[in-house]
């Protein structure tokens, strides 16, 4: 249940991390959940959106008597230009993970690095449906793809996206050429959004609500919807597989390597030089049974749903991004390679206390303190694979030298069934989506809800995620979910089939014909993209648009700002997305008015901001049930 977070126990909805705060207690070593309370109270305009930092005459902040900041810019013009900068951050990032997987394309079909193409049908499907030759060989065409992913991200902001032109159900290309949101390149487009957020240019909130929603449609295609393509071409779609989650996965008698990150690349390369007989030699040479690769945040859900292709070995997931310092404070954890974001600066305040090594894995990620990094290069990987793994077994003898009596692992674990994609459902289906239709015609569904997105401290643990997900199976509402909120989800064993038993009648009789869960892992938050696919196929299914169809969203604890991006990409495809905890946009009333009611009128989707999971379970399911009605169902 959702807990109002004060510094006490509980502040988590896992066990494994009650028992290790505990443990971090006793070791003095203070982590996230005393931080947060040393920020306590929290500063208000910063909260509501208010405060403006921007020019040198800030910081501003509005207040009934200082309704306007020095150069005049109003409530709304600030909280509408935070938000956009905000977005503008995650459209960024989004377009460093494209980039890298682009590149390990061009050296994958150039028969350079650790990786060989290992989806050659979707590649053939995609080409074609972008105008490329399918008739290529694969080699050729995989790299004359990644060199029109490039293109695209690189096209003028007056150049519309072709994989909005080929991609987006028809009717939503009518209400973004109306409101004249269809983007260009994704590059062009954080420019304009970053430029019109400076300092007197653009003052306009509405504007800047519409430059939000333009920079997040050429988000959602290129570094969402594009990014996870890519990454099927060449790791493999995801398919069913069986592990495990939680901190108990952890076996202290391994050199244990947690990925841990987003851009799964040089972590699948360590995955598979760890098989090899050679590197496991070395493991037992120091004293340890073996290798195990471990997940960590989103990296490890791509390595968890790719383990009948690129992922064989894969040894599970231990936990989101709050868990991170308790991962490494189980003293278990031997070598910690970080790629791009959420890696907290108080990582290595943790890794200091025990043998722990962090390595930078990616050139844009760097962390106070940490000197060691060994930079992705596509070509290199296997090389630079070797010397993560080296550098992992020295820090296993200095663990073992060290004795076990540092090492505390708690003993929770779940089952987990992840690797769902669409693919992966029309298999289980038999090849068509009808049977998963006439489930949703009948009412056994009522709809379906992806719950996606980060964790978050500010209501206590992973409370939400694992409250709303239960709330909404109850409700026969089928959930998928992606990036953190997945490992809250599967640590608490909802991701096992057996966990039919706790939906409603409907939902429960068709997981159990189908053998699957309540809640099917899509993967991390890159995959909401695979999310906005399958939504779209199931409208182009039906004959309508995303917008009727009865389907809602939720990033029940958001943190970031690719969740912001992602978040406006979702309203824009016309889904009713909830959000916690609340924004800053509260300072403006205009703001939070387009954004939670206006909105709908224009692309069909509005915000919900709801911090109580049973109420946001039940707004949910008010709107599924609307949606059924509409369509007569
Ligand atoms: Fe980071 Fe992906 Fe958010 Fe989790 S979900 S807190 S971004 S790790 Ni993507």
């Amino acid at each position: 249940m959702a807990q109002n977070y004060n510094g006490n126990s509980p502040v988590s909805a896992h066990r494994s991390i009650e028992e290790m705060y505990a443990r971090t207690r006793e070791l003095n070593l203070p982590t996230v959940f005393d931080r947060y309370r040393d920020q306590q109270p929290q500063c208000k305009f910063g909260q509501e959106g208010i405060c403006c930092q921007l020019c040198s005459h800030g910081p501003c902040r509005i207040t009934p008597q200082a309704p306007r900041g020095i150069c005049g810019a109003t409530a709304d013009t600030i909280v509408a230009r935070n938000l956009v900068r905000l977005a503008t951050h995650g459209a960024a990032a989004y377009t460093h993970h494209l980039e890298e997987v682009c590149r390990t394309i061009k050296a994958a079909a150039a028969g350079q690095g650790p990786f060989r193409l290992q989806n050659e049908q979707k590649l053939r499907e995609v080409a074609s449906a972008l105008g490329l030759n399918a008739n290529l060989p694969a080699e050729r065409l995989a790299a004359e793809l990644a060199d029109l992913m490039l293109a695209e991200l690189r096209k003028a902001a007056d150049e519309p996206l072709l994989l909005v032109e080929k991609l987006a159900p028809p009717a939503r290309k009518e209400i973004w050429a109306r409101l004249g949101v269809i983007p260009g390149g994704v590059l062009a487009e954080v420019r304009d959004a970053l430029t019109k957020s400076m300092t007197n240019i653009d003052s306009d909130p509405i504007d800047l609500l519409l430059t939000a929603l333009r920079l997040a449609l050429a988000t959602g295609f290129l570094g969402l919807i594009g990014t996870v393509t890519l990454q099927d071409i060449l790791l493999g779609t995801p398919a069913p597989t069986r592990s495990q989650a939680d901190l108990g996965i952890l076996d202290p008698a391994y050199v244990n390597i947690v990925a841990h990150g987003h851009v799964p690349l040089m972590a699948t390369a360590v995955l598979q030089e760890a098989q090899r007989e050679e590197m496991q030699a070395l493991a037992r040479e120091a004293g340890a049974k073996g290798i195990r690769v471990l997940g960590s945040m989103c990296t490890g859900q791509e390595l968890l749903q790719r383990m009948k292709t690129t992922a064989r070995g894969f040894a599970g997931q231990t936990g989101n991004w709050i868990t991170q310092e308790f991962l490494v404070a189980t003293g278990a954890v031997d070598l910690v390679m970080m790629d791009m974001n959420c890696s907290i600066p108080a990582l290595k305040l943790a890794a200091d206390r025990f043998h722990t090594r962090l390595v930078s894995v990616d050139r844009i990620l760097r962390l106070d303190g940490v000197e060691e990094h060994v930079d992705y290069d596509p070509v290199k990987a296997r090389e630079q694979a070797q010397e993560l793994i080296r550098l992992a077994v020295e820090a296993y003898r200095r663990r073992a030298a060290d004795g076990s009596s540092r090492v505390h692992i708690p003993p929770y674990r779940a089952d987990v069934l992840a690797g769902f994609s669409v693919e992966a459902i029309l298999d289980a289906l038999g090849g068509s989506l009808d049977p998963l239709l006439a489930s949703v015609r009948s009412g056994s569904i009522r709809g379906i809800a992806a719950v996606v997105g980060c964790t978050n401290n500010r209501n206590g643990h992973d409370f939400a995620s694992v409250a709303l997900t239960r709330e909404l199976i109850r409700r026969d509402i089928l959930v998928l979910n992606a990036g953190c909120v997945s490992s809250a989800v599967q640590s608490e064993g909802l991701m096992r089939p057996e966990a039919a038993e706790l939906a409603g009648e409907g939902l429960r009789s068709v997981c159990q014909a189908l053998g699957i869960p309540p809640c099917l892992n899509f993967g991390s938050c890159v995959d909401i993209g695979r999310i906005a696919l399958a939504v779209g196929a199931i409208a182009g299914a039906l004959g309508v648009d995303p917008a009727q169809l009865p389907v809602a969203a939720s990033a029940p604890e958001y943190l970031e700002q690719k969740a912001v991006a992602d978040g406006i990409f979702a309203v824009a495809l016309g889904l009713l997305t909830h959000l916690a905890p609340i924004p800053p946009v509260t300072g403006s009333s205009l703001v939070t008015k387009v954004l939670t009611e206006d909105l709908e009128n224009l692309t069909g989707g509005k915000f919900l901001v709801e911090p109580d999971p049973v109420k946001a379970a039940e707004a949910m399911a008010a709107h599924i049930e609307g949606k059924r009605k509409a369509l007569g169902l």
